[in-house]
């Protein structure tokens, strides 16, 4: 197999069995074209924007796929809907939620699609965890580590390393 392009993923889920829904989601991604490499650990994260919903855990995913930036897209929306997300108000409360944080040093500005994700660098949802498995990864706009992005962000959302016994 030809040797694919570095992507990572965000996860999240702030409802029902979420530690699950993240181990099936991340299951699925192999089968889908997605090779994960390494895995953050989870997280219990404040809700960012949508305040009056149950916290999220999260996760952030280092991968390797030959997938396209829109395929690879197609391809986690694919999970999404199999994993049960039903259409929902935008931010709002979801089962699994992926997203792409990185492909490549690429640069995608799309109506469909945009990547870097615009809002990586103001969630510590994101920074905390891929700082954990990706400190020195620069942004390909910014120009900054990952770890600089957490020191410097202004997000203030709480976000604690997860126990299974607290479920
Ligand atoms: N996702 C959102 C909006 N707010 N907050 C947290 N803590 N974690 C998320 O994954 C999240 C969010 C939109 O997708
Ligand atoms: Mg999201
Ligand atoms: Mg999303």
């Amino acid at each position: 197999m030809v040797l694919g392009r570095t992507i990572y993923l965000s996860l999240g889920s702030n409802l029902g069995d979420r530690a699950a829904d993240m181990r099936r989601a991340v299951e699925a991604l192999g089968p889908a074209g997605v090779r994960v490499a390494r895995q953050s650990s989870l997280y219990v994260t404040e809700p960012v924007d949508f305040p009056a919903q149950h916290w999220f855990l999260n996760c952030v995913l280092e991968a390797e796929t030959n997938l396209m930036p829109r395929q690879l897209l197609h391809a986690v929306q694919e999970i999404e809907r199999a994993l049960g997300r039903k259409k929902m108000v935008r931010g709002g409360p979801r089962a699994i939620d992926i997203d792409i944080l990185l492909y490549g040093s690429s640069v995608v500005r799309a109506a469909e699609l945009e990547v870097p994700h615009p809002r990586m660098a103001e969630r510590r949802f994101v920074l905390v965890p891929l700082a954990e498995i990706a400190p020195t990864l620069r942004h390909p706009i910014l120009h900054q580590t990952i770890a600089e992005l957490l020191a410097e962000t202004p997000d203030r959302s709480r976000v604690r390393p997860w126990h299974e016994q607290s479920r």
